[in-house]
């Protein structure tokens, strides 16, 4: 029996899943990850663009290596992988993503239970006031300036250094701790906290699995590791439920 009948075993109409994504999985959808080889934005390191200090010493750059992968967000679309994950919800009892990308793909390929644990790069709001607005288009070189208090106005990202959401933490660590299979898809699981809630899961006595092409720091730990994209993954994992369904 091959990975992907012996995971499909462990998901039943009464199994809660939870599912810790990353840039990966939003990979097929034309938008590049941040540490695999083909660059975001060519020479830019995205890590070193997502802190307060940096946005702070050149608000410029930040605001608008925001606004680009805000473009590359609106012009791409949610890809096999996200579906399948919305789809998973027919299957079982319940299904949570966690997730650390920041592109509401999840959301709009319809899964309904999403935790947001980096934010998302559709809000903005004020450093100072932090009241949230809308911004306008940046040109050149214009900043996101506070209509209510004149101030820098700042993605609603979470970014290095910067506490994670309380709420999101909360439910990600209980989403961890009772769920009955905790997948890992397309994540290098190399961020903190978000890359300790697959351990938590497993832990808690949950079947962990990850699905990434590559080995991480995740996988020794892992009941299965798929060394697969999470399109097709996800895609063969679904057809085999509704076999199974269907019997
Ligand atoms: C905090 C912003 C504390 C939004 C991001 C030393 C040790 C441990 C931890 C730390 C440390 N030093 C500092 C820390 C803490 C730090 C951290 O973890 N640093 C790491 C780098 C060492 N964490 C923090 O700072 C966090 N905050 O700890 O606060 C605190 C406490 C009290 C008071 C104040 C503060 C905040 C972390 C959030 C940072 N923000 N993003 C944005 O711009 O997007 S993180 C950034 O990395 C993204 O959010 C991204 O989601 C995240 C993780 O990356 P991945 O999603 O995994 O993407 P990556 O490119 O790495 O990997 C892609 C994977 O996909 C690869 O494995 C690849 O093989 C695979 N793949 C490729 N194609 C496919 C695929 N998989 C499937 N299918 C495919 N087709
Ligand atoms: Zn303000």
């Amino acid at each position: 029996m091959d990975a992907f009948s012996k995971i499909a075993e462990h998901i039943k109409h009464d199994t809660h899943v939870a599912i810790l994504t990353g840039a990966g999985i939003s990979a097929e959808s034309g938008i590049p990850t941040f540490r695999d080889k083909d660059g975001i934005w060519t020479k830019m390191d995205p890590n070193q663009l997502a802190s307060f200090d940096v946005f702070l010493r050149d608000p410029v750059l930040v605001s608008h290596w925001y606004q680009h992968r805000r473009k590359v967000a609106e012009e791409h679309k949610p890809n096999a992988g996200h579906l399948a994950l919305a789809e998973l919800e027919k299957f079982c009892k319940s299904v949570t993503v966690v997730t650390q990308n920041i592109d509401r793909y999840h959301q709009k390929a319809g899964s309904k239970n999403v935790i947001e644990l980096h934010g998302n790069i559709e809000e903005n709001y004020c450093i100072r006031c932090k009241k949230f607005q809308e911004i306008p288009e940046l040109k050149d070189n214009d900043v996101p300036k506070c209509k209510y208090c004149g101030d820098l106005v700042r993605p609603n990202v979470v970014w290095f250094g910067e506490m994670l959401p309380q709420d999101a933490i909360r439910k990600a660590s209980e989403t961890a701790r009772n769920c009955d299979v905790f997948f890992s898809v397309g994540t290098s699981t190399v961020v903190f906290p978000a890359a300790q809630f697959p351990l938590d899961a497993k832990n808690s006595g949950a079947v962990l699995i990850e699905i990434n092409p590559e080995e991480t720091m995740l996988t020794p730990y892992c009941h299965y590791s798929v060394r697969e994209k999470s399109s097709v993954a996800l895609t063969q994992l679904l057809e085999i439920l509704k076999k199974k369904i269907e019997k």
